[in-house]
């Protein structure tokens, strides 16, 4: 029997190649470029199913081009808003993503940039490490305290309930904004807010765990800024859409936000440029789910769905 023509886009882990290979005609990108739309396009008419990473796009001129061969595509992502969903289903070609497998790692991420942030760990580590660290004292680098402090989680998906769950250990009173209110079982004490605005004034911590969408583009404006108490720290490792750049540096700079921690840009790679000169912004390069396990599990993820798609079974994770 002919074994299914998949392309791997980027070079995933080596249990996944291994895996990949092993069960399908694997075609991998192994010098780890980012695939133009041509590319892609080009792909399309050479093989059966790809996996992508969130980084490559496949809006609705690109999908409008792609050959009928593709059947599927099979996300190493939790996010699919490089997809376009309707496009895709109206061609026919199916989606899975990657939920689950990444909520821990990339909670720990939000975490490492909470702490960072409302620490000054950046800026500490530039001052040690330039040898330009030649001065004490009890009201250098005074932080923003995170036990016990109000956090606020705007999306209480898997990774929102995984955050929390690490907040919980350092004794935080959490509210939550999502759309639809979790049981009490799943709740664990967190207080449920129905409106974003609501949550805003009470939470000393922001962090943004919601996909990106037409509706959540440009969440996080002037106006919601500044609704969030004095010397707040904002934390996101969802996406940079969700927020106004611009207004974010301007709560920056006028004192409304404390510090912040991003994993996510508007523009990815490379990130603002502006946000360089300010020390109060703790940055990465969007590694919220970059750990060997993890990128493991992604991968095993991604193939699970294409072999139960080419069994005939309905894949787990289809969209
Ligand atoms: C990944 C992500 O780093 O899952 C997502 O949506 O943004 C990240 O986990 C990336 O997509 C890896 O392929």
């Amino acid at each position: 029997m002919t074994r299914p023509k998949l392309w791997i886009t980027r070079k995933l882990s080596d249990a996944t190649l291994e895996r990949a290979k092993r069960d399908y005609d694997t075609i991998i990108n192994l010098d780890d470029s980012l695939s133009s739309d041509d590319e892609i396009v080009a792909m399309s008419a050479k093989v059966d199913a790809i996996i992508p990473c969130h980084s490559e796009r496949f809006s609705a001129d690109i999908v409008e081009r792609l050959d009928p061969h593709l059947k599927i595509i099979a996300n190493h992502s939790v996010g699919v808003d490089h997809c376009d969903l309707p496009a895709l289903k109206a061609r026919g070609i199916a989606v899975t993503n990657t939920p689950d497998v990444l909520s821990d790692a990339t909670a720990e991420i939000a975490m490492l940039l909470m702490l960072g942030a409302a620490r000054h760990a950046v800026e500490g580590d530039h001052l040690v490490r330039s040898g330009r660290w030649d001065f004490w004292s009890p009201s250098f680098m005074v932080g923003k305290q995170v036990t016990g402090a109000r956090l606020g989680i705007v999306g209480m998906g898997r990774v929102g309930q995984a955050f929390a769950r690490k907040a919980r250990g350092f004794d935080m009173e959490i509210h939550y904004y999502n759309r639809s209110r979790l049981p009490a079982d799943q709740e664990i004490g967190a207080t449920y807010h129905s409106s974003v605005d609501s949550l805003l004034p009470v939470s000393d911590f922001l962090s943004l765990h919601g996909p990106a969408t037409p509706e959540t583009t440009g969440l996080m404006n002037a106006e919601r800024f500044a609704q969030l108490p004095e010397g707040a720290v904002f934390v996101n490792t969802a996406r940079g859409a969700l927020v106004d750049e611009a207004a974010l540096l301007e709560a920056l700079s006028s004192g409304r936000l404390a510090a912040a921690g991003l994993d996510c840009f508007a523009t990815e790679p490379g990130g603002n440029p502006t946000f360089a000169a300010h020390r109060n912004i703790f940055m990465l390069p969007h590694i919220g789910s970059a750990t060997r396990r993890t990128r493991d599990a992604m991968g095993f993820r991604a193939l699970d769905n294409l072999d139960a798609f080419f069994r005939g079974d309905q894949p787990r994770d289809l969209l």
